[in-house]
């Protein structure tokens, strides 16, 4: 790839470090533990080796990122601009490694030295910037734009606290702050150099014809860049991020002097707040000030990044489109298109329908869900206090988009009911808007954005969703990913499609049971894990069953736990009728704010302590639910299920991705026809697949139904033995009322239809047992579903995304 390069007369080949032996490897570490870390060998705790292994790492993926970067430039590529509220990243150390190639020289340089590379790695606190599905998504497609060579920009927040801790107290989640930040990030550098002011408020007047927008509160958005290395050390990424500081003049020297020195600081600690934490909620949307403050202070710096980056090389604005893609993760950065307008029109002389078309070829916009709270929308009155000249964009935009088309129907238009709708804005800046598996795309189609679809036919896109196969195979079930390089040869790690490759194995007897040993061998490690960190005993042969996702209604966690009671109660009426031991697993973070999914949470938790302690049923069932589920927890529990739970009402998941990585480890999948389990039981194959429920044309209609709940609840005996023990305080005893409102909500209004769907999940359930007994029968679906799930990496995903909207080329 590198022709020699000279800079500053150096030539940068000299500067190039070699694939290291395991004595170079250790010299290296040893050399960062006493000159970086400052500590004797002989006293470095596991804190300190984990900091010299990481900067040991880092070195070598320095390479990759300069010569990506010097490739990106020499060859003029144009680059994508990928900006999200959230990203989700997690553990950085291990990742990096296995993409590096540096596992097995990094683990037998730690076994050398008496110490354990896994140990140490687990050290590492997670990087928890994001809350679910849609900030992990966008860690897994920057992975992926690394292996691929495809040159990308994540741009983010660098929240002083990532999502909440969580652990329980009487059965109840209580959230304390995260503190990521608080032991040095050895994966950042800092860039100071790279500041750009974002300004807020204030006034505009017009001047000679134009707009003029002086903000009355300044803030400097500081860079911190942290290297993203694809797979293979070919290539390396930028993930950027905004840290807020105040700018000098936001500080009252006037005040200080005269003595009030809470008051001059009081502008200077706004500053801050804007990159202090993250929103805690999951696709729900409130309407705050600082929430609309940090989706602009993300926005207005990425966008001035972009522009200063283009204009260092190029003096052609109308040219952009052929060097940048912007895409918008949901409408959190949705501002990008004023904002992008704003600076062409205000700063570059632009006239505003130019300005409008440039912008529009720049950017792309993924929709994420349907659900009527989590669609963003802002009041005028709030924009026109924070945002003002982009307000008056919004409003010229709109007056345009009614001239262009003539008379609109009701309800068509950027601003309804005084309130700025953020998915209009962002559908009309765009060029492509996608939904993120192909049952969402139609429902965004059909349901979300009619009127726009029949306007622009082209526009609306599907790509589905997918999850990297590094960090969810290689790194998350390393006995998996042997037994994969072993039959397959390696190559399956950067192209998943060969995982078809199983399928002539299935009949192999051997074959089955070394696939089963890797299931076991992960059983045993999160039981093992389970009982060191959670005090929690379980059995190591039983059917280990996992539903790990933000607690949600629509996810229905609830009609889990009232089936676990069902089961339970079924059970201790019959013990000896031979039943599958279960193990059901909990894991996920409710809203603080969100009380009935609070509630559903200590349900879980009440039934759990009363059936774990019941002696007749011990050893055929147990719950647990171990608290802070997060990144790293997930990399533990997912290899280990064989069954993954995803068992939304049908039309509320646009997705999902964990339904993927649970399919790609093994598991079968429990599941409504909802968001990519469609797909994912297209490509296993019904027969390796349990479905259930109604569909999302049928849950549309059972809502139309007076008292469906009721009638539902009515005609099964399952549901109400379940119900009436709730009531009789079964759970919560001494307190029988504690779950009046999951109660009163699942007799008279249940929106998520846990009635309507509960004797149908029940079935299969019990379909799942009996398939279980024939171990064989379930060993060969388990097989199918890893070689046919291929299709489910973020590669797959995100060469879509370079072919149908970024229209770009990877340089590799
Ligand atoms: F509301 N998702 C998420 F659409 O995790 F913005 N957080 C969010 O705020 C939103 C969506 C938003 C999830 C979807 O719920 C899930 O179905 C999907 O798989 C994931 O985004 C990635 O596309």
């Amino acid at each position: 790839m590198s022709e020699s390069l000279e800079v500053h007369g150096v030539d940068l080949d000299d500067l190039t470090l070699p694939e290291p032996t395991p004595e170079q490897f250790r010299r290296s570490l040893l050399h960062h533990l006493q000159y970086t870390v400052g500590t004797d060998p002989e006293h470095a705790s596991k804190f300190d080796w984990r900091m010299a292994l990481s900067y040991t790492i880092r070195d070598r993926a320095l390479e990759p990122w300069f010569s990506a970067t010097r490739r990106t430039w020499n060859e003029d590529r144009k680059r994508v601009y990928y900006l999200s509220m959230e990203f989700l990243i997690g553990r950085l150390l291990e990742d990096a490694t296995i993409n590096l190639g540096l596992r097995d020289v990094a683990v037998e340089v730690f076994d050398r030295l008496g110490l354990d590379f896994a140990d140490i790695a687990d050290d590492e606190p997670d990087a928890a910037l994001g809350n679910g599905g849609l900030g992990r998504l966008a860690a897994c497609y920057l992975e992926s734009m690394a292996t691929l060579g495809c040159p990308a920009y994540g741009y983010g927040i660098r929240y002083e606290h990532g999502l909440f801790k969580q652990r329980f107290e009487g059965g109840r989640q209580v959230e304390a702050p995260e503190d990521w930040l608080v032991t040095d990030n050895p994966w950042s550098f800092t860039r100071p150099e790279s500041a750009y002011p974002v300004g807020f408020r204030g006034e505009v007047v017009e001047q000679d014809g134009r707009q003029v927008w002086t903000p009355q509160l300044q803030v400097l958005a500081e860079a911190h860049d942290t290297p993203v290395v694809g797979y293979g050390r070919q290539w390396a990424n930028t993930l950027r991020l905004w840290a807020a500081k105040p700018s000098a003049d936001l500080f009252d020297l006037e005040r200080f002097n005269a003595g009030d020195f809470t008051a001059a600081a009081e502008p200077e600690a706004w500053a801050r707040t804007l990159s202090r934490v993250l929103y805690p909620n999951d696709t729900t949307s409130r309407g705050k000030e600082l929430r609309l403050s940090q989706e602009y202070f993300l926005t207005s710096a990425s966008v001035q990044d972009i522009v200063r980056r283009y204009l260092e090389t190029h003096d052609d604005l109308r040219r952009l489109p052929e060097y940048v893609a912007i895409q918008m993760n949901d409408t959190h950065p949705a501002i990008a298109g004023p904002e992008l307008i704003r600076l062409l029109v205000d700063d570059h002389g632009f006239g505003f329908d130019a300005a409008v078309d440039l912008s529009t070829q720049v950017l792309g916009y993924t929709n994420h869900t349907l659900l009527p709270e989590a669609l963003e929308h802002w009041s005028v009155g709030l924009m026109r206090k924070v945002l003002p000249r982009h307000l008056q964009i919004i409003e010229q935009l709109d007056r345009r988009d009614a001239e262009l088309h003539g008379p609109r129907p009701e309800g068509v238009g950027l601003i309804l009911d005084d309130q700025v709708k953020m998915g209009d804005l962002a559908f009309v800046t765009s060029h492509k808007i996608n939904g993120v598996s192909a049952l969402h795309t139609d429902l965004v189609r059909r349901d979300l954005f009619p009127a726009l679809d029949s306007l622009h036919p082209d526009r609306i896109v599907n790509v589905t969703n997918g999850v990297t196969p590094r960090r969810w195979i290689a790194l998350a079930n390393p006995p998996l990913a042997q037994l994969l390089t072993d039959t397959l040869g390696s190559g399956w790690e950067t192209d998943l499609e060969r995982l078809r490759g199983l399928e002539d194995h299935v009949d192999d007897p051997a074959f089955r049971e070394a696939f089963g040993a890797t299931k076991r061998q992960a059983k045993e490690r999160l039981a093992g894990w389970l009982a060191d960190h959670h005090g929690i005993e379980v059995p190591k042969d039983a059917l280990y069953d996992v539903q790990v996702k933000r607690l949600h209604e629509y996810k229905r966690q609830l009609m889990n736990i009232l089936w676990t009671i069902a089961h339970w109660q079924r059970i201790k009426r019959d013990p000896g009728a031979g039943w599958v031991p279960r193990v059901k697993i909990f894991g996920g973070k409710a809203a603080p704010s969100y009380d009935m999914a609070k509630d559903i949470i200590r349900l879980i938790n009440d039934v759990a302590a009363v059936v774990n302690a019941d002696p007749e049923t011990r050893d055929l069932l147990q719950v647990v639910y171990p608290a802070n589920y997060n990144v790293s927890m997930a990399e533990k529990l997912i290899p280990a299920a064989d069954l993954s739970e995803q068992i939304s009402t049908a039309g509320m998941e646009a997705s999902g991705t964990g339904n993927m990585k649970f399919a790609l480890n093994g598991a079968l999948t429990i599941g409504t026809l909802d968001g990519a389990n469609v797909e994912i039981r297209e490509h296993v194959g019904a027969d390796n697949f349990f479905l259930f429920g109604l569909t999302a044309d049928e849950v549309t209609a059972r809502r139309n139904e007076p008292d469906h709940a009721r009638t539902a609840i009515e005609k099964s005996q399952a549901m109400r033995d379940v119900l009436q023990a709730i009531a009789e305080g079964t759970f919560s005893p001494g307190e029988p009322n504690r779950y009046g409102g999951i109660l009163d909500m699942l007799w008279n209004s249940d929106w998520f239809l846990v009635a309507s769907d509960f004797d149908s999940y029940d079935e299969t359930q019990q379909a799942v047992d009996r398939t279980y007994l024939d171990h064989e029968r379930w060993q060969r679906m388990a097989i199918l579903n890893v070689a046919r799930t291929g299709y489910f990496s973020s590669d797959r995903s995100v060469r879509e995304y370079m072919s149908h909207i970024w229209n770009i080329t990877p340089a590799l």
